[in-house]
């Protein structure tokens, strides 16, 4: 299998893992899941340097999930990557599990920031981009944000802070599937043209389809895209990709499949009853 077909396979068992474990959490935001599970299976299987055996490594490449409320795409790739064993994602959401409705730095191996509140994460990111200038460490920060959450002003004040202080070692990407929680985000407040607000803010970009492994990898093969500013990526995506009835649909924001809709994502997803209870 050559290596893109390998990474197709791995995105295609992480939206099995993702739909399990939100299956048996009973609820979860899944469409929004599903939209970055192709950058996360690139981003963890080519790029970041992880050591699922030192999560805590100080040397390691951070990775910061500014969408937090698709905390089950990011406990499945670090499950995936081998950070912890995949039977804890049976108890996402559960009392006493430590996989809560947001990701929680403090009680999960691999996770770098609590994020849920939008508009927080990306900020703190940049703030330990910073740190790593300043004490000369060779890490790099990325972080994934939502469309919808780049209406938040915080994400403006942080980027301005990034470009003013070159923080090469910072790169962003956005989940544009132009989806918010209620609506389209053309209905609610636009963002075209999306590239040209970040250039204007010191950011070098590139828009990508953010479901290309190849056009993912050539994007992060690129950065820094100028030395000595931070880069963008702008990945076109589908919210709900993989589950036919969910992709693009506003309603799927915050949704559990009835029993109908169970039978047609399992085929979409190419899973049976059994391999559903087992993780
Ligand atoms: C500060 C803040 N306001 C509101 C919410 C509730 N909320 C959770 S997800 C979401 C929509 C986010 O849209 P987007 O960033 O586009 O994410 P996606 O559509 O990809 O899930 C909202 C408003 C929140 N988590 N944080």
């Amino acid at each position: 299998m050559d290596e893109t077909r390998e990474l197709e396979a791995k995105s295609k068992e992480l939206r099995k893992i993702i739909f399990k474990a939100i299956y048996h959490a009973g609820g979860g935001h899944l469409a929004s899941s599903l939209s970055i599970a192709d950058l996360l299976v690139v981003l963890y299987f080519k790029f970041l340097k992880v050591d699922p055996e030192r999560p805590g490594w100080d040397s390691r490449d951070r990775f910061i999930l500014s969408k937090g409320h698709a905390c089950a795409a990011l406990y499945a790739i670090l499950a995936q990557k081998g950070f912890f064993k995949r039977e804890l994602l049976l108890s996402m959401c559960r009392k006493g599990s430590v996989l809560g409705g947001h990701p929680d730095m403090l009680k999960i191996p691999g996770v770098d920031a609590s994020t849920g509140s939008l508009g927080h994460g990306f900020p703190y990111g940049v703030g330990i981009a910073f740190s790593g200038k300043l004490n000369e460490r060779d890490y790099k920060v990325y972080s994934i944000l939502g469309d919808g959450e780049c209406q938040e002003g915080s994400i403006w004040e942080a980027a301005i802070f990034a470009a003013q202080h070159g923080l090469d070692n910072m790169i962003a990407i956005v989940d544009y599937n132009k989806l918010q929680a209620m609506d389209f985000i053309e209905n609610i407040g636009s963002l075209d043209p999306l590239s040209e607000k970040w250039s204007a803010f010191g950011w070098k970009t590139t828009e990508i389809d953010g479901h290309n492994m190849e056009e993912i990898e050539t994007a992060l093969n690129k950065i820094p895209f100028k030395k000595g500013s931070p880069s963008l990526i702008i990945a076109h995506t589908t919210k709900g990709k993989g589950i036919s009835f969910a992709e693009n649909a506003p309603i799927w924001h915050y949704r559990m499949p009835d029993e109908r809709e169970l039978k047609v994502a399992l085929k979409d997803l190419g899973m049976t009853e059994e391999e559903l209870i087992r993780i």
